[in-house]
């Protein structure tokens, strides 16, 4: 069975990575049996053996992969009889395109909507480093970063999102009519605040708010039914 190293809060159930989503929703859309273990971002010596320091990480027999869009293409060409992840032949190319936005666009502007809500939701023992470690990379502290989130949040919805929704406005999917890894890149984004903040980002009137309702409901509800901290 293929083990995952998955990052966990304070609440050892609550998993909360936007790329360990991804690998989740992959490893579901490809039938493959798989168990997690939970993972702290201060256990770096138990994922050392695949040459990382962030999750997720994947054993699959004694083959180890990191890095979710690394995984996901192992997954691809190691299980090619399993349904395919990026649809058409030619999906692997453009899907980058969307993986890029998704990690250098869209993961930011969540991050200035709810990363001050994490610390409570972490380990105790991982407080102080992501404190540290994420002020360091944002050059400011964590909670002038969402002081503005009242005003942001519509500027996120109103235009870092636009692409998404003009999309989904016209196809049930990213992958079209069924979804492929680029509804799941997506998807592992929104899980993130979804899991760790009660700051509403999506309203139930935006196409996008309908997919992720469709997404949630995959795999016997494998994304919906997971501890998560966003008001009902
Ligand atoms: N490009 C990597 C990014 C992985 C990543 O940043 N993971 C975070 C958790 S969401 C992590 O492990 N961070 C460790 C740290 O900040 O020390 C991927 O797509 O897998």
């Amino acid at each position: 069975m293929i083990r995952l190293y998955d990052l966990a809060g304070a609440d050892p159930a609550c998993r909360f990575s936007p790329y360990c989503w991804r690998t989740r929703l992959a490893l579901a859309h490809k039938g493959l049996e798989h168990e997690t273990i939970p993972w702290l971002f201060t256990e770096k010596e138990k994922i050392a053996f695949a040459g990382t320091k962030r999750v997720p990480v994947i054993i699959d027999g004694d083959h180890a992969v990191h890095d979710s869009r690394e995984i996901a293409l192992y997954l691809e060409a190691t299980y090619p009889d399993r349904p395919p992840l990026f649809g058409d032949a030619g999906g692997i190319a453009p899907t980058r395109f969307l993986n890029s936005w998704a990690d250098g666009v869209m993961i930011g502007a969540i991050a200035r909507l709810i990363v001050s809500d994490l610390p409570p939701r972490l380990a105790e023992q991982d407080r102080a480093y992501f404190r540290r470690s994420r002020e360091e990379r944002y050059g400011t502290t964590l909670e002038a970063l969402t002081a503005n989130r009242e005003k942001d949040v519509l500027a996120f919805r109103s235009v870092t999102l636009l692409p998404l929704r003009l999309t989904l406005l016209r196809q049930k999917f990213l992958g079209g009519e069924a979804p492929t890894y680029a509804d799941y890149i997506v998807l592992g984004n929104f899980q993130w605040p979804r899991c760790i903040s009660d700051f509403p980002l999506l309203e139930k009137s935006d196409p996008i708010w309908s997919w992720r309702e469709r997404m949630l409901d995959l795999f016997g509800g494998l994304a919906r039914n997971t501890p998560v901290a966003e008001a009902a």
